[in-house]
This record gives C-alpha cells, structure tokens and sequence, in this order.
C-alpha cells in the first residue's frame, strides 16, 4: 500500500536533469577490434588489462626483463598498469614492420633522477625514443636530444607520442600532462634514418624510484561518455547521482537512497496513519 503512495511523494520531491561526468575510468573498457601492423593502421596495441599481476616478460608479446610487472595499484587507464624499479632494465614487444605512424604511451616517475624510455627500433637498433631522465627533463631523440617539459613533476601520468615517417625518414614528438588537450607537436627530426619500425621497446635506468607504464595506442585514452542522472530533494537539498551504467547492486543502492530522500515523507505518513487506526479502534 505505502509503494503506491510512494510514487507522488518521489515525482513531487525529485527533480531531475543531466551532467556529464569528470573523466572516471571504467573497471574494464571494452576494446574495438585492433587492425595491428601493416601501415598506416594502429602499429601497436596493448593496455595490460587482461594480463596476470606479476612478469610482465611472457605475457602478450613482450619478452624482457622479469623487473617489468603487471600490477592494479597504480594505473591511468582500465585495472592494470606496469611499473619497474629495475636499474638498466628492459622489456620489448615485436610486431609488423611499419614505415610510418603514430605511438603513444601513458609514463610516469615517481623520481626526477631516473631514466625512464620509450624507444622505437628497426630490425637493428633504437631509432627514436622519449625519455624522463636524472635531470627532471622529459626529452626526445631522433638523432640529437632536445628537450619538451623541464622539469616534469613527480607521480604524474604523461601522454608520451612519436610520429614517424619514410618519406624523409624523419620524427617528431610531444608530450603532454594525461588529461589535457595534447599540444603542438615539434618540428620534424633526425637524418634521414627512420624506415621500419619494429619493436616498441620500454627502458628503466637507475634505480632511485618507480616508473610506471600504461596504455599504448596511437591515441589518447578518452574514457567512454557517461551520462548522470542527478537527483534532488527540492526542500532538502539532499542529492545523489544515478550513473548510465546501472548494475544490480547500483539499483539497491538506488532504492536505499530514494528511501532516505522520501523518510520525510514516510515519517510524516506513519504520524498520520497511526492516529487514523487509534481512532478507528476507538
Ligand atoms: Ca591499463
Ligand atoms: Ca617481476
């Protein structure tokens, strides 16, 4: 009997509008199928989510130091990460040649007197890289070093990019504080010398802190949309928010919510009700 009384109380006391949410990362983002190698496409994939905490060495296609672990801590996107405080340590992953495009990769320090790299090789050696090193800086190589951010800051996550070419042979770079808007890249780089690209290759030098690893793509992580459904008790002011990607569990919390909003109600309902049955027994 109370539910039916319930629903008037709810309608009267919730108004109800849309917000879009701050970035918040899902426990598990569902992937697009990924067109690996070949150029031009996506050269190389890898967020670590559906991988084993510990050696990252034997999981997907890295083969490398067993200092590289898998870990659900410390992360910037999905449930897993990597990190390493391993001193002139590496770990690598080979995949189809490609002879131009795009890689980027979520880095950070929790030091600024370490190295940590992102290099890419062809079949023989490192060719263009990025790194954080001793110095604090955040730098790019293809040929000669030069700087992007001085000094980085600590415990940060940065979006790290390459750009590669074979028509001059030549890179470019940028990085970028995750979450905001990726700048201007820097100009075009080096002699002459990219061709193909073949491994993606992580490096972590010193050992004074803890570097971390996540989410290679040749784009940004962009969290899917979320719409809000935010609630309002119009004479409390009490407010909760009800998320697009509703679960069972969400639903009871919702009703235990909606429950409290409306205990005005009901109390007033049961002060009511009660003098109504005393009287009637009288
Ligand atoms: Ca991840
Ligand atoms: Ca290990």
């Amino acid at each position: 009997m109370l539910v039916f009384i319930f629903f008037p109380l709810l309608i009267n006391s919730a108004s109800t509008s849309t917000t879009s949410t701050p970035p918040i990362f899902p426990e598990a983002p569902e992937q697009p199928p990924l067109p690996l190698g070949g150029d031009g496409g996506l050269f190389f994939f890898d967020d670590f989510n559906s991988y084993n905490d510990g050696d990252l060495n034997g999981q997907g296609d890295w083969f490398g130091s067993a200092d590289f672990d898998v870990q659900g801590i410390t992360k910037y996107e999905g449930n897993k990460a990597i990190l390493t405080t391993g001193d002139s340590t590496w770990i690598e992953a080979t995949t189809t040649a490609q002879t131009s495009g795009i890689i980027g990769l979520y880095a950070r320090q929790s030091v600024l007197t370490d190295y940590l790299q992102l290099y890419l090789y062809d079949n023989v050696s490192a060719i263009a890289g990025i790194q954080f090193d001793e110095a604090g800086r955040l730098r790019a190589r293809n040929t000669t070093w030069f700087t992007l951010i001085d000094p980085y800051k600590v415990d940060t996550w940065y979006w790290i990019e390459m750009e590669w070419r074979d028509t001059d042979g030549q890179a470019r770079f940028r990085a970028t504080e995750a979450g905001d808007t990726p700048g201007a890249w820097s100009d075009w780089k080096g002699n002459n010398d990219i061709r193909d690209i073949f491994k993606v290759h992580l490096r972590h030098t010193r050992a004074n802190g803890t570097a971390f690893y996540d989410y290679i793509s040749d784009s940004p992580y962009v969290a899917p949309l979320e719409l809000d459904v935010l609630i309002e008790n119009a004479s409390t002011g009490a407010s909760f928010v009800i998320r697009n990607s509703i679960s069972y569990g969400r639903i009871i919390i919702i009703f235990l919510l909606l429950l409290i909003l409306v205990s005005e109600g009901i109390q007033s309902l049961i002060k009511f009700i009660i003098p109504q049955t005393i009287n009637s027994k009288r």
